[in-house]
């Protein structure tokens, strides 16, 4: 790409009026080349791996980040061009529902997260009053994420944002993430050679970035460290922290099965418009088994997560406060599914009557 006449007015002014605070020659080139790359983020990919690492750091040292976090944290850095590939070749949305849902809600998942509410049982319910998010929707989210902490990933996650933030696809946004990476290892919470995660850079039992483990992890345990990884407590209250600030209404469900009259089934502006569930009722919407829906002022949408299904869905707003988690229709469907199945609150009846 080449270089935008802005990059280059920002370039004379920044010289100009701070060359004499400046206390080398060095330092001034490294301060140049950040706010170059800066300004044009796109030609990110002109430059060397090893410069762009140099400019970074200067940045992150800009930025209150440690000189010994830095040392620590980039000196062995290297890309993975396996990260590269993955992120090119992930879909937005995956198409075949039914098939999701039988890849994500497995009999041996429902039952293993059934066994692990009771097991938590303590922990989860103080984590639950305490956040107003339900033990359920917590262990649902971490059967989801990592199958209740198997597979958290084990790339390096210095590295992986480091890949992609040199990247030009997505480089901005990974490049908050790895500021953020090295915010995590400068408070302790964890040593960069322990900070591992997926190839996307999400960490943990629960899958968090780094940015969003700036905002809402939590040390629960008290031990002074908010250890998402080895520390079921932290995990929890976290993964409960994130959802409550995601808007999650204590009280409240998620949503429900639901069949549709014949004559709702195609209008979609009428499905997507939030209305009571008197309203609903009234329409002729009624529960999965043929029963009437309940006479509610709690409002809710109609979300059809297949063209292909009769399966509808009416959501209230602990809905979108799990598609905050994930923007993903399928993945915040399968959460209060499982949630559901793993409290016997219900049982999925879509794909599989
Ligand atoms: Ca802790």
């Amino acid at each position: 790409m080449p270089v935008e006449a802005p990059a280059f007015v920002e370039l004379r002014y920044f010289s100009s009026v701070t060359y004499v605070s400046m206390h080398s020659a060095t330092a001034i080139a490294r301060v140049l080349l950040w706010l170059f790359i800066a300004s044009c983020s796109t030609s990110t990919s002109q430059l060397d791996f090893s410069d762009w690492l140099e400019a970074f750091a200067v940045e992150a040292r800009e930025q209150g980040i440690s000189k010994s976090t830095l040392d620590a944290s980039l000196a062995n850095v290297e890309r993975i061009p396996l990260v590269i590939e993955l992120d090119r070749r992930q879909p937005k949305e995956p198409g075949d529902f039914c098939g999701y849902l039988s890849a994500h809600l497995t009999g041996t998942r429902i039952e293993r997260g059934r066994s692990l509410l009771k097991e938590h049982r303590d922990l989860l319910s103080r984590v639950s009053s305490q956040y107003g998010v339900p033990a359920r929707f917590v262990v649902a989210l971490w059967g989801l994420e990592t199958n209740f902490g198997d597979h958290q990933g084990e790339y390096s996650t210095i590295d992986v944002l480091a890949t992609l933030a040199y990247d030009e696809r997505r480089g901005p946004l990974f490049r908050k993430q790895l500021l953020a990476a090295l915010r995590i290892v400068d408070e302790g919470h964890r040593s960069p050679a322990n900070l591992k995660g997926s190839w996307a850079g999400a960490m943990g039992q629960v899958q968090l970035m780094p940015t969003t483990f700036l905002d809402h992890a939590v040390d629960y345990d008290g031990d002074g460290r908010k250890d998402i990884w080895s520390s079921l407590p932290d995990a929890f209250a976290s993964a409960a922290s994130y959802l409550k600030s995601a808007g999650w209404h204590a009280g409240q469900t998620w949503g429900r099965e639901v069949r549709l009259p014949a004559l709702l089934s195609d209008d979609q502006r009428a499905l997507g418009r939030k209305r009571s569930l008197t309203d609903w009722r009234r329409a002729g919407v009624v529960r999965i088994d043929g029963g009437a829906l309940p006479r509610s002022s709690m409002r809710g949408k109609i979300v059809l997560p297949s063209e292909k299904l009769p399966d509808a869905f009416l959501v209230y707003s602990n809905f979108e406060a799990i598609l905050r988690w994930n923007r993903s229709t399928f993945f915040a469907i399968s959460v209060g599914a499982l949630a559901d199945e793993i409290s016997r609150a219900a049982s999925l009846r879509a794909c599989r009557s």
